[in-house]
């Protein structure tokens, strides 16, 4: 190296040092409309992320998969595309079992389970998501899925052959159990392909029914509760680690913020959501014993295949969950 490098370098690292921190804006793909509380609970994250840095770091929120579908997010993430993003963690249950035990059928159906759930899922689901170069930030669930249908439904019976909206693998594979004829549909897509036929039955949460004005396009919503999944925020690693620290510290405080107050809106959601259902006019129902006995052995079927296919860290992580 000749002199002049060296100082050259040197000169380059001094002026690094000395000018301040130069003011970033993050994009920030998230698969769910403006309105959706997840949304809104991220608008705040991002607003406490630049008051926190005095605006050295903005975070620019793309909705309802406008800048990446649904599917694509955790892959641009992990390609550094995008710095930092949101998406359904049990979408990635194809990559390992782990990523989708909230979406089983009756194991977590509380908020207390839930949060069990969540807290014999994270050190595993981090370190899987490592491997990738993505740090988890938050997750936050959606109030517990129920049964949206244009008919009272009684029985597992009554599901037979209905067109079903689905969401993700797991729920694909409980609705074919069930008799129905399953279809994925991302969530801004839920009122056109009821109005146009695609669907006619769905689970998902309160929510969702009511983002989705599902009052427009059926009748009744059986309160079966059969499971609370979790959103995820994941950063990508390379992306945090080119932030200074009190950025990063910034950012981590923010999540940690976001994640009490995302856990405390979907609460106040699951009842709140199901009163707006009823005062737009749709019947809704507690499950029958029928139905919620046919529906438990389903879940029942689906929790063995899990285990099979989890293996060891699957059974480590029930272990973790029930002790
Ligand atoms: N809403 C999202 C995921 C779960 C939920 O309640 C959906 O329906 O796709």
């Amino acid at each position: 190296m000749t002199m002049m490098q060296t100082l050259g370098g040197a000169a380059i690292a001094f002026a690094a040092l000395a000018l301040p921190a130069k003011a970033e804006t993050w994009d920030m793909p998230t698969p769910y409309p403006d309105a959706t509380f997840h949304t809104v609970n991220i608008a705040e994250f991002a607003k406490d992320v630049e008051e926190a840095t005095g605006g050295n770091l903005a975070i620019k929120i793309h909705s309802a998969g406008s800048l990446f579908k649904h599917p694509e997010i955790s892959r641009a993430v992990r390609g550094g595309q995008v710095p930092i993003g949101e998406f359904f963690l049990s979408l990635l249950a194809n990559e390992d079992p782990v990523f989708g035990a909230d979406s089983l059928p009756f194991l977590a159906t509380s908020y207390d389970e839930a949060q069990a759930l969540w807290a014999a899922q994270e050190d595993v689901i981090t370190a899987l998501l490592d491997e990738q170069g993505l740090m988890p930030l938050y997750a936050v669930p959606w109030p517990p899925q129920g049964l949206y249908t244009t008919k009272e439904i009684t029985s597992v019976d009554d599901l037979a052959g209905l067109k079903f909206r689905t969401y993700n693998a797991t729920l694909e594979q409980f609705a074919s159990l069930a008799g129905a004829a399953p279809t994925q549909v991302e969530v801004p897509d839920i009122p056109q392909a009821f109005s146009t036929g695609r669907v006619e039955a769905m689970i998902t949460s309160p929510s969702t029914g009511v983002n989705s004005k599902a009052w427009d396009f059926l009748s009744h919503y059986t309160d079966i509760q059969a499971w609370i999944p979790k959103n995820i925020v994941v950063v990508n690693k390379r992306a945090f680690r080119r932030l200074d620290e009190d950025t990063q510290n910034a950012v981590l405080e923010a999540a940690k913020a976001a994640e009490t107050r995302g856990w405390e809106m979907s609460k106040s959601e699951a009842a709140e959501m199901t009163k707006v259902l009823k005062e737009n006019g749709i019947t809704v129902a507690e499950p029958s014993e029928e139905l919620t006995q046919g529906l438990r052995d389903i879940g029942a079927q689906m929790l063995d295949t899990w285990k099979e296919n989890a293996g060891e860290t699957g059974q480590q992580l029930l272990d973790a969950y029930e002790g």
